[in-house]
């Protein structure tokens, strides 16, 4: 995958500045929390939610110590604009600019991966960043230890008083997870259609991070980086991602700053259509490639992008994807989709080297 790697489409999303739209249930959660945190903590954390999109790969890498050889690093995962920039995987890329001023601050915005697509995943997304840092000293504390246990306390007592403040009762978990720019890490999950959903990644700053800042060794503190869909799909009871983005006024519509958090109450859903697509696979196939295929061709109207079969024949390599088209706002005819499918058929060899079958 050659740089740059940055598709019509999500050109197109770059522009949507949904957190501006005071009504839209992201910018309603968002300022649900930003309000908790200025009630709890007056005049603690500064807020900031225009920080351009496109970051250096310093600040969205290498300075969260994010190895040279991870994932997240490849053309196959992030969007680069050129190899020294990518579009913010993450809101942690703005932390060190805050970090410079402030020692609370709080940062929503539009991140974007490669990713897969179904009701859950979208390669654009929003995220609400928040950090607190301190001073060992100026706490009376006497080594990092102590400092680590301190932070670790108060990310989480912070964390569940939001929880508390948004879902009310609900049944969530901790759960121990890995970032490099944070020692100890974790997760919180929140139970979603049954199913526990990841809805942040959070931890105490690696030390090296904040040498990375410019702050001295006595400086301590934690972060956090909501997924704000997946809270709010589970607030107002949204069902599907890709909502989100629509301007279908059925969706539009039932929300408003006034109303705050509201439920959603579901249109009937078109019916889907299912496509097949099944080819040999080339020395290297990269699943992300075909999903960014599969959407370039048919945008907002794909679903989900499923693998249904895989077999090996001669030494060679067979699989087969069900993409599942579904409009959320009109009933799509047979041929429509058809003419969508031979465009996927003409492309996919060309940009995925695979052989269809
Ligand atoms: C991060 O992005 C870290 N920057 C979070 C963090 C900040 C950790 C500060 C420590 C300190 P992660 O990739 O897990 O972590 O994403 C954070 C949250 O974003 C997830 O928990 C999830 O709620 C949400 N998320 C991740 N991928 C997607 C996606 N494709 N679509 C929607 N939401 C997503
Ligand atoms: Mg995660």
């Amino acid at each position: 995958m050659a740089i740059p790697n940055i598709s019509p489409k999500i050109y197109e999303l770059l522009g949507k500045k949904i957190l501006q739209r005071q009504n839209h249930p992201l910018t309603i959660l968002k300022n649900k929390i930003y309000e908790h945190f200025q009630k709890v903590y007056p005049g603690v954390f500064t807020m900031k939610d225009d920080f351009p999109q496109r970051v250096s790969v310093e600040d969205n890498f290498v300075k969260l110590l994010i190895p040279d050889d991870h994932p997240t690093r490849f053309p196959t995962d992030t969007y680069f604009f050129d190899k020294n920039t990518v579009l913010r995987t993450h809101t942690t890329a703005h932390d060190f600019e805050m970090l410079k001023n402030h020692n609370a601050f709080l940062i929503a915005g539009d991140v974007y991966r490669r990713d897969e697509i179904d009701a859950k995943h979208y390669p654009a997304f929003h995220q609400l960043e928040g950090a607190r840092i301190w001073n060992l000293e100026s706490l009376g504390l006497s080594n990092h230890n102590q400092g680590k246990e301190f932070a670790l306390y108060e990310l989480k007592k912070t964390i569940e008083g939001v929880a508390e403040e948004v879902f009310g009762d609900i049944e969530m978990r901790w759960i121990d997870a890995y970032f490099p720019f944070t020692e100890p890490s974790l997760e919180l999950e929140v139970k979603w259609q049954g199913e526990w959903l990841e809805a942040l990644g959070c931890g105490v700053y690696h030390p090296n991070v904040l040498k990375n800042a410019g702050k001295d060794s006595n400086t301590f503190g934690w972060a956090f980086g909501f997924g704000l869909e997946r809270w709010a799909m589970k607030v107002f009871d949204i069902p599907d991602i890709r909502l989100f983005w629509s301007d279908d006024k059925r969706f539009t519509s039932q929300f408003s700053a006034e109303k705050g958090l509201t439920k959603f109450v579901p249109f009937s859903k078109y019916p889907v259509c299912y496509k097949d697509l099944s080819f040999w696979l080339p020395e290297i196939f990269v699943e992300n490639d075909l999903f960014e295929v599969v959407r370039d061709v048919g945008g907002d109207l794909v679903e989900k992008v499923e693998k249904i079969d895989e077999f090996e024949k001669k030494g060679k390599k067979s699989r087969c994807y069900r993409i599942h088209y579904r409009s959320m706002d009109r009933s799509l005819s047979n041929e429509e989709i058809d003419v969508l499918q031979v465009r996927l058929r003409e492309i996919a060899p060309e940009k995925l080297g695979v052989v269809l079958r």
